[in-house]
């Protein structure tokens, strides 16, 4: 049976406004393809764009062996960041959110076109404006923050809200594969990394990326930020839970709980 691409993209987004838990696609459906899964990733996109939301850029996820391990998924993702997720505060409204959860995120300000296939690790770097710290907000619209490879696709790779760091450098500035990140949890170090664990190179992370979205008639473009993934296993966000990420090189990103 044919998968109902506009269908299921409602039914996700339907979780999104009212902040409830849906049951995984996959549990539904006898096959979900990963082109059907990114069929109504893009579906879902198109459904939030339609309400005047904008591309902030896309990310990446699961591009540690740290956070494929914690979800059981053992394959990178793509999915794409809105404007409206930003926070500029660091504050992130729960009342918005499910079952919120926060991960530390090296982010790529991109400065030219990169235009896949073929994209390497220099291409790369050539084409960035700045690397910086983040945080990310994930919240998966399913049960139990539970799913399958072509589920957590479908869902937008939970994307939720981000906190971008306002501290960078070039992008040659530092070698990506060393930077490190210490990632705090109401004081509680819970996770450290450098940029290596993300498959070996950060910058590598955003070719695959570059060559995802050639794939599907896309570019990264300029103006567009990028979210490599996270180095460590993600961690609950819970009402005044605080989050720091502190980077060498990068100024250092917080987000609280609020509400
Ligand atoms: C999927 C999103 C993963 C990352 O940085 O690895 C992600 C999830 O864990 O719910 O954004
Ligand atoms: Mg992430």
């Amino acid at each position: 049976m044919s998968i109902d691409h506009a269908h299921w993209a409602q039914y996700l987004l339907d979780g999104v406004d009212g902040r409830t838990e849906v049951q995984a696609i996959t549990k539904q459906v006898d096959e979900l393809t990963l082109d059907d899964a990114y069929a109504i990733q893009a579906a879902l996109l198109e459904l939030q764009l339609g309400r005047g939301d904008r591309i902030f850029g896309p990310k990446l996820g699961l591009t540690s062996a740290a956070k494929q391990e914690q979800m059981g998924v053992d394959e990178p993702v793509y999915g794409w960041v809105l404007e409206s997720s930003v926070l500029a505060d660091g504050q992130a409204p729960l009342a918005e959110l499910i079952h919120p959860r926060v991960e530390p995120e090296l982010v790529f300000v991109i400065g030219e076109d990169l235009a896949g296939p073929g994209i390497t690790a220099d291409d790369v770097l050539d084409a960035t404006a700045s690397i910086v710290g983040g945080i990310e907000i994930i919240d998966s619209r399913y049960e139990a923050f539970s799913f399958t490879l072509p589920d957590v696709i479908a869902d937008n790779t939970s994307a939720a809200r981000v906190v971008i760091g306002s501290e960078g450098i070039g992008p040659r500035e530092a070698d990506l594969t060393t930077l490190g990140c210490v990632f705090e949890v109401d004081g509680q170090v819970t996770g450290t990394a450098t940029g290596a664990a993300l498959l070996g190179d950060p910058a590598a992370c955003v070719a695959m990326l570059a060559d995802h979205l050639g794939r599907h008639g896309q570019k990264i473009e300029a103006g567009w930020t990028v979210l490599a993934g996270a180095a460590t296993d993600a961690r609950p966000l819970a009402p005044g839970t605080k989050a720091v990420a502190r980077y060498s090189h990068l100024g250092p990103v917080t987000v609280t709980g609020r509400g």
